[in-house]
């Protein structure tokens, strides 16, 4: 079989730049957009530490006292992404003025900061989590310093009951970095809902914060190509998976920074549709996706959308050319595995 594109027909390929263009609209949308992140904690907290640990990159200081008579500081971190950080629950008590105020109102995530290790949701907590809930909901209550705390789940389950049940719990630690990706995950949660998150993943730093945000948005992809439940093969099906193929693919390129054109865009999607990948220099190869986890009971839809997703982060990760025969024997690779598993 061919891998060209003459082979598909017309109706394939007006439906391919239409969605191709749908999706790279929809991303260079994000683009511009400014991400206000509060943080809201007590001195020592582990606020700094956790911004750090998000982004990969020394962000703010780390157990310095800023000693600003401002009760914010701001951090913007390269032109789109600003935090603002209260050094101390005081001042924020002490400061009632409409500036500080409004940075709680109109920030995109406020990550409320809890100390595992000390007096978990105080009195003075509890009535600036009340203020705060009230001018914005988009709250993510971080449990920090677990690594020197015991008994998690029952703190996590005290903090729920009286926080309404309604928001994220995430219990971290920013010294050695346990539940950091959840903690990404969640803001990234919330971040789509205001199309914002692809701003944020390309704006992380270093390889593991991005094959972090990665493995989330394959994971998505493939169980959403396994919800449609077709097979993927040329037909009347294949529309609303190549649309989630090519969704991942071109975040994806966008996440590690490489250029994706339309044109490599469908030779790469009809590469994974044809199916034929016919190449065995791959096989060798043991443990060819280190961290790429089968997803259970999923569909050979959802299981060759996460082998292209992978494929395609495999291929960014390791400055391999992306040809079709690249990820062709990559897809086949992963799906001997993935009809190997138990
Ligand atoms: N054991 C433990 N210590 C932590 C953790 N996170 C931060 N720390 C320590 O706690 C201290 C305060 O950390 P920061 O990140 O500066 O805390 P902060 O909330 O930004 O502090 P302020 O800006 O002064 O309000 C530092 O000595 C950190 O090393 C953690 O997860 N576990
Ligand atoms: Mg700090």
């Amino acid at each position: 079989m061919d891998y060209s594109s003459e082979h598909i027909d017309e109706e394939f390929d007006r439906e391919f730049s239409r969605i191709y263009e749908e999706q790279t609209e929809a991303i260079n949308a994000q683009l511009d957009q400014d991400i206000l992140f509060a943080l809201i904690g007590d001195v020592n907290t582990g606020k700094s530490s956790t911004i750090n640990q998000l982004m990969g990159a020394d962000v703010a200081k780390v157990g310095a006292s800023p000693g600003a008579t401002s009760a914010i500081d701001l951090y913007t971190f390269k032109q789109h992404i600003t935090f603002a950080d209260t050094p101390g629950l005081d001042d924020i008590i002490q400061d009632h003025s409409k500036e500080t105020l409004g940075y709680y109102e109109n920030a995109d995530v406020i990550l409320f900061f809890l100390n595992a290790a000390g007096t978990v949701f105080s009195e003075g907590e509890k009535s600036i989590f009340e203020k705060i809930a009230a001018v914005n909901q988009d709250i993510i209550i971080v449990l920090n310093k677990i690594d020197a705390a015991e008994d998690i789940d029952s703190l996590k389950a005290y903090v729920k009951n009286h926080t309404g049940g309604t928001f994220p719990i995430v219990a971290i630690s920013s010294k050695n970095g346990t539940n950091i990706d959840q903690l990404r995950h969640a803001i990234l949660d919330i971040l789509e809902k205001k199309q914002k998150d692809i701003q944020l993943a390309k704006e992380l730093e270093g390889k593991k914060a991005k094959a972090s945000v990665a493995g989330k948005w394959i994971l998505g992809a493939s169980v959403a190509a396994a919800g449609v439940g077709a097979t993927p093969i040329p037909g009347a099906d294949i529309i609303p998976i190549t649309s989630i193929q090519v969704g991942l693919m071109v975040k994806l390129a966008s996440l590690y920074d490489q250029p994706m054109t339309k044109k490599q865009a469908k030779k790469l999607v009809v590469t994974t549709l044809v199916g034929n990948f016919g190449q065995t220099m791959y096989r060798q190869v043991t443990k060819f996706f280190p961290g790429a986890a089968f997803i259970a009971g999923t569909t050979i839809a959802g299981a060759v959308t996460a082998a292209f997703g992978y494929s395609i982060k495999y291929a960014f990760e390791h400055g391999i050319d992306l040809s079709t025969e690249n990820l062709g024997g990559m897809i086949e690779e992963y799906l001997g595995q993935w009809q190997k598993r138990d």
